[in-house]
């Protein structure tokens, strides 16, 4: 693993438009918030830990009609590049953006307020990936730890404080998929869930590829269905994240489980308590549900 230079390593949060983000990100936010999208971009948005590099990883084979040598020419961060990120000795995702041919498959995790206006004024398509409370704070704990570009965590606890309090980067859970619920009422929005795809990946993908209008063969159904599924991604060093730098996958790999319900095995009754509490609050003022 890449050590970080000291200064971005564990470095603290900084806000834009009023929601954090990894230190470093912020710095080139100039950047972010006058990109230029085109209206055949095709936008992944998710909170982070909510299924970005499972739902990247399919539609890159979509579009390649099931095609693993060509999926497999370099890794999804990169054949999917993270809008807002910038990082020690590596070129931002804006300029790389801004070279690379069209159409594009773009990835970010800002919440719906932040987005580069140019996304809405060219009406482009956004497929966003939403995962339960819950489990993506666990998730998101492990990440936070195996990733020292972000702040240390702490505790467990400590750590479900500050995502509670939305003291994380990107904000608060409930703000983001409450505020990209809303926002699909006018735009080209299809929203999906982590839980759904678990349950049954095929229906999703076949949603996903109404939505993109796109058609495949069975046989390429039945590629996409196993080159994507947890074992095969965990073990494919082009999806699993082994060859970016700065993560330490011995802390936490970033394929961790890849299932439902991992909360039970980390919140305390205690905690579980104040969190439905907490919870009930957040999400009294939509119809959003999810499965936990
Ligand atoms: P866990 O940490 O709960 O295992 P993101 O890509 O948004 O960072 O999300 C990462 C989470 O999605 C991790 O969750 C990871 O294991 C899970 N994930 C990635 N690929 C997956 C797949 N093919 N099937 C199920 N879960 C997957
Ligand atoms: C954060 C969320 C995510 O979904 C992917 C990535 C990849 C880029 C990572 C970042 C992240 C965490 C912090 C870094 C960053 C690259 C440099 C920075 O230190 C590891």
């Amino acid at each position: 693993m890449q050590t970080l230079p000291d200064e971005f390593n564990r470095p603290p949060l900084k806000l834009v438009g009023g929601m954090p983000i990894i230190g470093p990100f912020a710095d080139n936010w100039e950047n972010v918030e006058h990109f230029q999208a085109r209206a055949d971009d095709l936008l992944i948005s998710t909170y982070p830990k909510s299924g970005t590099t499972w739902v990247s990883k399919i539609v890159d084979l979509i579009l390649n009609k099931g095609d693993m040598a060509e999926s497999q020419k370099a890794a999804i961060f990169e054949r999917v590049p993270f809008l807002e990120c910038s990082g020690p000795g590596m070129p931002s995702a804006t300029e790389i953006l801004n070279k690379q041919d069209f159409p594009r498959v773009i990835k970010t995790h800002l919440q719906v307020d932040v987005l580069p206006k140019s996304f809405w004024d060219k009406k482009c398509k956004v497929i966003y990936v939403a995962r339960n409370a819950k489990d993506v704070a666990v998730s998101y704990y492990h990440f936070y730890r195996m990733a020292f570009g972000h702040p240390d965590p702490g505790t467990w606890d400590e750590f479900l404080n500050s995502y509670m309090e939305g003291n994380v980067a990107f904000g608060r859970w409930s703000t983001h998929v409450k505020g990209w619920w809303k926002m699909r009422q006018q735009s080209d929005i299809l929203y999906l869930f982590y839980e759904d795809m678990l349950e049954d990946p095929r229906r999703e993908i076949q949603k996903l590829l109404k939505f993109m209008k796109w058609e495949i063969s069975d046989e390429v159904m039945e590629k996409i269905l196993k080159y994507t599924s947890f074992q095969a991604m965990k073990n494919n060093p082009m999806a699993n994240y082994s060859t970016f730098p700065f993560m330490d996958h011995s802390i936490s790999p970033f394929m961790r489980k890849g299932i439902s319900g991992d909360w039970k095995t980390h919140f305390t009754v205690a905690q579980n308590e104040r969190f439905d509490e907490y919870y009930r609050q957040e999400m009294a003022d939509t119809d959003l549900t999810f499965r936990m």
